[in-house]
C-alpha cells in the first residue's frame, strides 16, 4: 500500500500551532480490547512481543490502521528498560509487572547497571526505525518516570496505596535520592536513544505520582523531573509530554517544568486547568475511559465539551484520561475518532 502524506497535526498541537483538526490518540491503544492483539498475545509472552521488532511494529500500527488515530505509541512497557539493567520483572496477564527482586536497601540500588540502549534494548531501536519507515503519523516514544518506576521496583508489583514506596522515601531519603538519580539518567538515556532512532515526540508516564501531596512532590520528585525535562530540552526539539493519574493537585508544579504538553486524567477539566490553574502549555486528554461503555449520546456530549474547552487556546490533543480497558469495543473508539475529526474541523 502506498504511504499516505505525513499527518503532523499531533506535532503541531504539541507546539501550540494551528491544526486541520484536533489530533487524537488513546493511551493503551494497543491492547486486549482488540481481537487482533489478543490473537498475537496468545502466541507470545509480553516481552517476546516487545522484543521481536516485526511483532512490536505490527501491534504498534494496528490501532493507527484500525482507528484512524493521529499518532502511534511504541508498543513496549515502562518496565522494558529495567529488565536488562538487573530488575527481574515479568508482565503477568491481568495483573501487570511483577518483580522478583524488589528494592529494600541502598545496596539493592547499586546492583543496577547503567542502561546502554544499543546493547541492552537493540530491539526497541530497531522497532522505532522500522516504524519510522512504515507510519504516516508521528511515533511517540515513551518512558516511565522515576517515581512510578520506583513504585514497582519497591512494592514488587502494582499497589493501591504505595505504602512501601513512600515509607522508603521518608525513612531512607538518601537512598531514595540515589534511586531517583539513577532512574532519571536511565530515562534521559533511553528517550534520547528513541529520538535518535526516529521517535517524533516522547511521553513520560508518571502514572502513580499523584499519591504524593504537593510539598512532598516538590521535595522528593520535582528536582529530578526538572533535570529530566531540562536535559531533554537541551538535547532535542522533539515535543515532550508528562502524564499522571489523580495528579490535578500537582499541575501548577508541572507547569514550571520545561515540558511542552501536560496530560490530564478525567478528574480535572480543561477549563479548570486553563482558567483556574493558569496552565498555558498544550493539554492532552481527557475523556473518562469508563464512559466508553456508556450510551453513545453521553460519549458524544462529553467529547464535544472537551473539544469546546480545548479549542479556546491553541494546543489540545484529544485522549482518554487513562488507558483503554479490555471490555471497550473497537467500534466505539472508531466512532469517537471520526467524531473528533469531524466536529473539530467544523468548529
Ligand atoms: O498502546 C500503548 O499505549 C503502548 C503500550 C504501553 C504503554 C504506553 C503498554 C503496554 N504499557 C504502557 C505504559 C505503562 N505500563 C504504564 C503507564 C501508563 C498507564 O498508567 O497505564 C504503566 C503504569 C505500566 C505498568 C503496567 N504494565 C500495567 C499497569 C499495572 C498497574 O499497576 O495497575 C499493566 C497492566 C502492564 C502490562 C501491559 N503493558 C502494555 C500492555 C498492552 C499490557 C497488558 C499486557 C497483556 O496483554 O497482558
Amino acid at each position: 500500500m502506498a504511504k499516505q502524506p505525513f499527518n503532523d497535526n499531533f506535532l503541531r498541537a504539541c507546539r501550540q500551532e494551528a491544526v486541520d483538526h484536533t489530533p487524537v490518540w488513546y493511551m493503551r491503544q494497543a491492547g486486549r480490547y482488540q481481537p487482533e492483539y489478543r490473537k498475537i498475545r496468545e502466541k507470545y509472552t509480553f516481552f517476546e512481543m516487545n522484543e521481536i521488532p516485526e511483532v512490536c511494529a505490527e501491534v504498534t500500527r494496528l490501532p493507527v490502521e484500525q482507528l484512524g488515530v493521529d499518532a502511534a505509541i511504541l508498543f513496549a512497557d515502562i518496565m522494558t528498560p529495567l529488565k536488562p539493567i538487573g530488575v527481574d520483572v515479568d508482565i503477568k496477564s491481568g495483573i501487570g509487572p511483577v518483580i522478583a527482586n524488589p528494592i529494600r536497601h541502598v545496596e539493592d540500588i547499586s546492583q543496577l547497571r547503567e542502561l546502554e540502549p544499543e546493547k541492552d534494548v537493540p530491539y526497541i531501536l530497531e522497532s522505532v526505525k522500522m516504524l519510522e519507515q512504515q507510519l504516516s503519523v508521528p511515533l511517540i516514544g515513551f518512558a516511565g518516570a522515576p517515581f512510578t518506576l520506583a513504585s514497582y521496583m519497591i512494592e514488587g508489583g502494582p499497589s493501591k496505596n504505595y505504602h512501601l514506596t513512600k515509607a522508603f522515601m521518608y525513612a531512607q531519603p538518601e537512598a531514595w535520592n540515589v534511586l531517583m538519580d539513577k532512574l532519571a539518567t536511565l530515562t534521559v538515556t533511553y528517550l534520547k536513544a528513541q529520538i535518535a532512532a526516529g521517535a517524533k515526540a516522547v511521553q513520560i508516564f508518571d502514572s502513580w505520582v499523584g499519591a504524593l501531596n504537593q510539598p512532598d512532590y516538590r521535595r522528593y520528585v520535582a528536582p529530578i523531573m526538572h533535570r529530566i525535562f531540562g536535559e531533554l530540552k537541551e538535547a532535542t526539539d522533539v515535543p515532550t509530554i508528562y502524564f499522571g493519574v489523580g495528579a490535578g493537585h500537582l499541575l501548577t508544579e508541572w507547569n514550571r517544568l520545561q515540558v511542552d504538553v501536560l496530560g490530564l486524567d478525567w478528574r480535572v477539566t480543561i477549563h479548570t486547568a486553563r482558567e483556574e490553574l493558569g496552565i498555558q502549555k498544550s493539554l492532552q486528554g481527557n475523556l473518562d475511559p469508563s464512559l466508553l461503555l456508556g450510551p453513545w449520546e453521553m460519549i458524544e456530549a462529553q467529547a464535544k465539551e472537551i473539544l469546546d474547552q480545548g479549542a479556546k487556546v491553541p494546543g489540545h490533543i484529544f485522549n482518554l484520561g487513562h488507558g483503554t480497558y479490555p471490555d471497550i469495543k473497537v467500534e466505539t473508539l472508531q466512532r469517537l475518532t471520526a467524531f473528533i475529526h469531524e466536529y473539530s474541523q467544523q468548529n
